[in-house]
């Protein structure tokens, strides 16, 4: 995928900020500090548009970024980190609901998990939540440069039943680091975000 253009549109928390185009979205959704904003760089290849960060619980809004002019990157806050009080909880929950149950143009979540882990308890909620909007989920397990290439297979394998995953959903391991499988999660992305099938671009 050639990457023309990416900007960072808003940091929103209700639905009047969330932008009006219509255009086609995908969200990222996964585990505090799992690499949600990593992969967002890593793919659209900038180092820091996404803000990173070792400490969990960095993203705490919904960000948009804007690529090519012609869909949306939603980069929402992480779920599953300790150290956030029940009412900040309860608020995520309450944002993240709205969102995912009122968002018209979100063609599907990109749910990040971790390869190294079998999918945590929030994780299944999570998927379990998508599946019962119907929302189309790609999974992508990432940091696997963290693990021998030898063991992906089995790791992704761990990975699909523990969130006992829909035949109709895609699953990819992924670097952010290495940038493993990247034009494999484009040419997903492209159909989730049913962008049409022109020819694969190179870098
Ligand atoms: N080795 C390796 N490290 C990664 C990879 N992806 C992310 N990281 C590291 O993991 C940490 C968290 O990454 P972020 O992208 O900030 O994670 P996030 O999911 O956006 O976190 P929150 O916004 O806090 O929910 C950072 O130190 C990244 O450098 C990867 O594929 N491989
Ligand atoms: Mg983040």
């Amino acid at each position: 995928m050639k990457i023309t253009k990416a900007d960072f549109v808003i940091s929103a928390v209700k639905p009047p900020q969330f932008p009006e185009d219509a255009l086609p979205e995908l969200a990222l959704a996964g585990r505090s500090n799992v690499g949600k904003s990593s992969l967002i760089n890593s793919l659209i290849n900038r180092k820091n548009l996404a803000r990173t960060s070792s400490k969990p619980g960095k993203t705490q809004t919904i960000n948009f970024y804007l690529i090519n002019d012609s869909f949306y990157f939603a980069d929402v806050p992480g779920y599953g980190y300790a150290k956030v009080s029940k009412t900040q909880r309860a608020e995520w929950g309450k944002m993240m609901e709205t969102y995912f149950t009122t968002r018209e143009n979100l063609k599907g979540v990109v749910q990040i998990i971790d390869l190294r882990h079998p999918p945590t308890a929030d994780d299944r909620t999570m998927y379990d939540f998508l599946k019962h909007y119907e929302i189309p989920v790609l999974v992508v397990a990432t940091k696997a440069d963290k693990i021998p290439k030898g063991k992906w297979q089995k790791h992704l394998k761990v990975v699909k039943e523990g969130l006992d995953l829909d035949p109709q959903d895609k699953i990819l391991y992924y670097s952010s680091e290495t940038k493993e499988n990247k034009d494999q999660v484009w040419k997903l992305i492209r159909e989730y975000l049913q962008l049409g099938t022109h020819p694969e671009q190179p870098e």
